[in-house]
């Protein structure tokens, strides 16, 4: 495996303009003939022709009609005497779906075939120059099976479907958009569909469809009614309209990923797809909604204009995931529903980017090099990458990004382009901007690996009413970064203070963004007649991690008054994890003061906060976010301590968690997903949690049963869900019965056998029990280590959401880890690579855990046949 850098990158030797694929389809031997037509490139050196090529056998290879000589060496064809000028190549080949269990390419799943090509798959179903920068305009014909594949799909249109002879029969498809092979995609299957005609408002009539299995089809219409509502947001906020007669949707159980953006025919794990209140929580439908629209959104962000090569993999990605967020805040319309959106994506980052971002596989937004792309499908690419993306719409404003969009499309539409066009055209598009002002500064955001740190300090005046706010940035020595920093000002009474910002003419309200550019700056504020408690970084205008040395007072004044709901938030987190860091730091039990719960308790009991915010606030910051606090990292100790702040928190509130459980642990009318119900379930949930975690108090007793009664009788997932991990989480009695009982009632429904296997897989730590009961699992007959959710839902679980049960003193976990590594690379390295990831951050690590971390990644990395996926992250790791 070689090291790929961007600075080497190449315009490919030859263009391929048109192929025609045609499939004759067999589990284990489908022959796979490509006709193309090639032209060299002129603007590069003549050369041979080179195609990539993995785990096919070649058959024959023609140009312009007759057979050619060529050579294969390590995944590559080779052609020496192409001709000058523009040919015919054809290739014929065949591969074995049926054993392809690495996903990638084309395989089987439940009978039906599937492909995966991005980032490198077509190349495991023919010879191709399979880069993203080489565009073809497909047209596919399939042969397969009548009886066992009555449903034959692929990219664009369908032109002509007929019989063949032995109950055969045939489909051809046409994509009329240029593509780059990553984009390819088929699928022949038994399956049924959920059919919608929507007409947009040009009035352009198109066919929608949702493919599934047969028994799925009434868990269709959540992802039907998101993907429309995709297509009625997009045209909205970006003018950007469906460009294809039919936009197919098809699920599959096998999928490395959550879904693929495949022109026109998105694949989907059934997990990103099908949804029932029965069957899925409040948390799924969210997650349907929002992959569904990131999906869609690349048919312009991603497939439309796509990337050059994967080290700008973030152009679309980024790009994406922010037009998702926004979508998805859109659709919770209400302002606090919105910051409930972006509470919980920051938490997500700070619980996956910020990680990622300080240990082995610190990464820029855009890599300068890598040996395996798919092990740079990651948060640091997707969720940072938004957060760039969103930093672009703080410095021009909501208008001035749209008008960046407009001209990105003007200029880039159907061509394969870099992260630089894209800066340039939200810069051109927004003259005299902050952002066009210190565009080059701007983009370091893609260059710089880490999260920097701002220190922020502030002086009040009370003569002058002046108060000067000091801003400084470090990154580990990098060149300062454009920190747009969002902020106002408080006063203890919660006065929200105007902002009269020292030589500045213009009046700037009650809110506005500092441009924080330099190593340290200093913004001086006149007329400030109180002195005031800063609120800054509101909604998390950038992705830093901030030191603004409040105290305590002070938080609890944001945690009041502040009038932006992620900093208030954020104040309750604070206060928290000042605290649990405080008992991780001086090794002494946690003990909770008077002054947390009672703020707390406010918060719980207020009469006008949502539910949904309650929720959150009340929620301890994750133990990865607090581990990134700390130098030196004692996983038993951070568990403890949150362990502790979670236990009082539950008896210093028993009799408010009793008040919230009864003002929302019951809801009128069927089952709807929409914010406040959601809010209103997820605070029960807590609530109920909370309540049966407290196995002294007085009415222990009484709170397990209902939580075993809410169990049996709910009449939705989520509540469902929730009463059950109240009861394995709170390590009741009756938990081992409730799950025996789940497991019995949903053995027939995959999805809910991964949620049976994960909630014991994430199950609070307790003597070894939970880490005994994982292990057996693996015995269970309904485990596999080749479904990739199911792989997930057990082993993922554990070494990486449940630090107390992995970091083991006598290392156990770390040899589970290991052991379960290399088979999983035997089977896939895709998801074998992401597993491997549990080891990140094993150098901050505390006596014992370290050593025995790094034996059990030396174990692995001594493997000889390892997949370049594991072998990078273990290389990286071990560097
Ligand atoms: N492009 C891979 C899956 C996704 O991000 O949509
Ligand atoms: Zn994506």
């Amino acid at each position: 495996s070689t090291l790929i850098r961007r600075e080497d990158y190449l315009a490919p030797a030859f263009w391929i303009r048109k192929v025609e694929l045609c499939f004759d389809l067999d589990p284990l031997k489908t022959i796979v003939t490509s006709k193309m037509q090639v032209e060299r490139n002129a603007a590069v050196a003549h050369g041979p022709l080179k195609l990539h090529g993995e785990e096919i056998n070649v058959l024959r290879v023609l140009i312009n009609g007759e057979s050619v000589s060529f050579r294969t060496e390590d995944d590559t064809l080779v052609i020496d005497n192409a001709p000058d000028a523009d040919f015919a190549l054809e290739i014929r080949n065949t591969c074995c779906p049926e054993k392809n269990t690495a996903l990638s390419g084309l395989y089987t799943s439940g009978g039906s075939f599937f492909t995966q090509c991005e980032a490198e798959g077509f190349r495991r179903i023919t010879y191709f120059l399979d880069r993203p920068d080489v565009m073809a305009v497909y047209t596919v014909l399939m042969r397969a099976d009548k009886t066992k594949y009555p449903v034959l799909l692929s990219n664009g249109n369908l032109v002509e479907q007929g019989e063949l002879d032995n109950n055969r029969h045939f489909a051809k498809w046409h994509d009329p958009f240029p593509k780059p092979s990553y984009l390819f995609a088929l699928v022949a299957g038994d399956l049924v569909a959920r059919e919608q005609r929507v007409r947009t408002r040009g009035g352009k009539d198109h066919l929608l469809q949702v493919f599934v299995r047969r028994g799925d089809l009434e868990k269709t219409e959540h992802a039907m009614n998101s993907l429309i509502a995709s297509m009625v947001w997009d045209e909205a906020r970006f003018k950007l309209p469906l460009d294809l007669e039919r936009f197919m949707v098809v699920g599959v159980s096998d999928f490395n990923m959550g879904a693929m953006e495949n022109k026109g025919l998105n694949i989907f794990n059934t997990s990103a797809l099908l949804a029932s209140p029965a069957t899925s929580t409040d948390a799924d439908f969210s997650r349907i909604e929002s992959i569904v629209a990131h999906e869609y959104f690349h048919n312009w962000t991603g497939n439309r204009v796509t990337c050059r090569d994967w080290f700008q993999l973030s152009l679309k990605e980024g790009l994406t995931v922010f037009r998702d967020q926004e979508f998805s805040m859109d659709m919770a319309a209400a302002p606090s529903a919105r910051a409930v959106c972006r509470i919980q994506d920051v938490r997500q980052l700070r619980a996956m980017q910020f990680p990622e971002d300080s240990g082995a596989m610190a990464h820029p937004v855009r890599p300068d090099s890598y040996v395996e792309i798919n092990n740079f499908y990651t948060a640091t690419v997707y969720e940072k990458g938004a957060e760039v993306v969103r930093m672009y719409q703080t410095l021009v404003g909501r208008a001035g990004f749209e008008k960046g969009m407009t001209l990105y499309f003007e200029r880039h539409d159907g061509q394969a382009v870099t992260c630089d066009d894209f800066a340039q055209a939200m810069a051109d598009a927004n003259p005299g901007s902050e952002l066009t002002k210190r565009l080059d500064a701007f983009k370091r955001w893609y260059s710089t690996p880490g999260t920097p740190r701002v220190t922020a300090r502030g002086s009040y005046d009370a003569i002058s009413r002046t108060y000067t706010l000091t801003l400084s940035q470090q990154n580990n020595g990098a060149a300062p970064q454009v920190i747009p920093v969002a902020m106002g000002l408080i006063g203890h009474g919660g006065q929200v203070l105007p902002l009269e910002l020292q030589g500045e003419a213009e009046y700037h309200g009650n809110e506005r963004v500092l441009v924080l550019d330099q190593a340290e700056q200093s913004f001086t504020f006149l007329n400030v007649f109180v002195e005031p408690v800063p609120s800054l970084l509101r909604g998390f205008s950038a992705p830093v991690l901030l030191d603004d040395g409040l105290s305590d007072a002070d938080l609890l004044t944001l945690l009041t008054h502040d009038t932006d709901a992620f900093n208030r938030w954020e104040a309750g987190q604070r206060l928290a994890l000042n605290r649990i860091l405080a008992a991780v730091r001086s090794g002494t039990p946690l003990q909770l003061d008077a002054a947390y719960v009672d703020a707390m308790r406010s918060v719980l009991n207020h009469p006008q906060l949502d539910a949904a915010f309650k929720e959150l606030a009340l929620t301890l910051p994750g133990e990865a976010y607090i581990a990134e606090q700390l130098d030196v990292v004692d996983p038993q100790a951070i568990h403890a301590a949150v362990e502790a702040a979670q236990l009082q928190l539950a008896q210093a509130l028993r009799a408010d968690w009793v008040a919230a459980f009864e003002a929302n642990g019951t809801i009128a009318g069927g089952y709807q997903p929409d914010p406040v119900s959601v809010g209103k379930r997820s605070l029960a949930n807590l609530a109920l949690a909370m309540l049966v975690l407290d196995t002294q108090a007085a009415d222990a007793a009484v709170w397990q049963g209902r939580a075993y009664q809410r169990f049996k009788d709910a009449g939705n997932m989520t509540d469902r869900l929730g009463a059950l991990a109240a009861l394995v989480n709170g390590g009741a009695g009756l938990a081992d019965s409730a799950l025996e009982r789940f497991h019995a009632l949903f053995k027939a429904d995959p999805l809910v056998v991964d949620k049976w296997f994960a909630l014991q897989g994430r199950a609070p730590e307790r003597e070894g029990r939970t880490f005994a009961k994982v292990k057996a699992l693996l015995k269970h007959p309904d485990f596999t280590l080749k479904n990739p959710n199911r792989a997930r839902s057990l082993i993922f679980s554990l070494c990486m959401f449940n630090p107390a049960a992995f970091h083991r003193a006598d290392a156990a976990g770390y040899v589970f880890w290991a052991d379960q590594v290399l088979a999983l690379d035997a089977i896939n390295p895709q998801v074998a690579g992401r597993l491997a990831r549990a080891m990140d951050r094993w150098t901050t690590l505390t006596e014992p855990y370290r050593p025995a971390a790094l034996e059990a990644i030396r174990r692995v990395a001594a493997k000889p046949d390892l997949s370049p996926d594991v072998r990078e992250i273990v290389e990286r790791a071990l560097a």
